[in-house]
C-alpha cells in the first residue's frame, strides 16, 4: 500500500496530462480540460476501493514540519469584507452555516472552539507539485455537521470563501458528507502552534488531508448544505472545479 500514493498520482498525471496545470492565480490556464471527467471517475473509483472511507491520511512527528510552508492561490483577501475583519483582529468574524440544515448557525471562533479541537501534523500536496508538512489546529467538520443538523436528504458541504477569483467569482470548494465527517476533517484557526496566518487562510480554513490542496478552503465565510452544488458557482463544485480539475482529488 505504500505506493499507493505515487500510482494514484501516475495515473492521474498520465490521464489528465499537461491539462494539471498550476493553480497559482498566476498561472491560471484558460482551457478547461474536460477530459478529466473520465480521469476522475476511474480515480475515485480505485481511490475508495484502495482507501475505505475511514482511512487516516499519515501523521507525522513535530520534527518533520517544514520549515517553510509555501502559501498558495490568494494570500490576502482585498474585499473590503475581509479587509474590515482583518483590522479588527477577526473578532468580528462569525461563520455562517445554512442550506439543508435544521439548526443554522452564525459562530465566533471561540464558539465553533467550544464544539471540539483537534490537531494533526500532515502533509499537503498541491497540483503544482509541491507538498510541505504542517501542524493543523481545528474544529472537527464532524461536531460543526452535529450541530448544525444536516437534513437526510443533505449530500455536499459547500465552502464559500473571503476571496474573489475573478470579478464576483469568490474560491468556493465542496466535499461529500463522508469526506466532512472523516475525523481528520477540520476547520482549522491554528497552524505550527500559533494562530492561522492570513496568507494561509485566516480565520479559517478547511483540511482535508485526503485531498489535493486546492480543496482545502482558505477564508471561509459561509458554510452551505445541498444536495447538489448544480446552482453553485459554475455547478462543478469548486471554483478550480469549475475551471476543468477534477472534483474529487484524492492523493
Ligand atoms: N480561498 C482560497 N482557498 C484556497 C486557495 C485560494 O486561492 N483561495 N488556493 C488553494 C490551493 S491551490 C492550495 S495549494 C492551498 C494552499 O494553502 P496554503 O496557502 O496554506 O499553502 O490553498 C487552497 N485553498
Ligand atoms: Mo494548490
Amino acid at each position: 500500500m505504500g505506493n499507493r500514493r505515487g500510482f494514484l498520482r501516475t495515473a492521474l498525471l498520465a490521464l489528465g496530462g499537461a491539462s494539471l496545470a498550476a493553480c497559482d492565480r498566476i498561472s491560471e490556464s484558460e482551457t478547461g480540460p474536460r477530459i478529466l471527467d473520465s480521469a476522475e471517475a476511474v480515480n475515485r473509483r480505485v481511490q475508495r476501493f484502495l482507501s475505505p472511507s475511514k482511512a487516516l491520511a499519515r501523521e507525522y512527528p513535530e520534527s518533520e514540519i517544514s520549515a517553510v510552508f509555501k502559501p498558495n492561490g490568494t494570500l490576502m483577501p482585498d474585499t473590503p469584507l475581509y479587509q474590515g475583519l482583518m483590522k479588527g483582529d477577526f473578532a468580528d468574524y462569525r461563520l455562517e452555516v445554512d442550506g439543508m440544515v435544521d439548526a443554522p448557525a452564525r459562530l465566533s471562533i471561540a464558539e465553533l472552539q467550544a464544539l471540539g479541537t483537534r490537531t494533526q501534523i500532515t502533509r499537503h500536496d498541491c497540483v503544482e507539485g509541491w507538498s510541505a508538512i504542517g501542524k493543523w489546529t481545528g474544529t472537527p467538520l464532524a461536531a460543526l455537521l452535529d450541530h448544525v443538523k444536516p437534513r437526510p436528504t443533505a449530500r455536499y458541504v459547500v465552502f464559500h470563501c473571503f476571496d474573489d477569483m475573478e470579478e464576483n467569482t469568490p474560491y468556493y470548494e465542496s466535499v461529500d458528507l463522508e469526506e466532512a465527517r472523516h475525523p481528520q476533517t477540520l476547520l482549522a484557526y491554528g497552524m505550527n502552534g500559533g494562530p492561522l496566518p492570513v496568507a494561509h487562510g485566516a480565520p479559517l480554513r478547511l483540511r482535508v488531508e485526503r485531498q489535493l490542496g486546492y480543496k482545502h478552503a482558505k477564508y471561509i465565510r459561509r458554510i452551505e448544505v445541498v444536495a447538489t452544488f448544480a446552482e453553485v458557482g459554475d455547478g462543478n463544485g469548486g471554483y478550480w472545479e469549475d475551471n476543468g480539475y477534477e472534483w474529487y482529488a484524492g492523493i
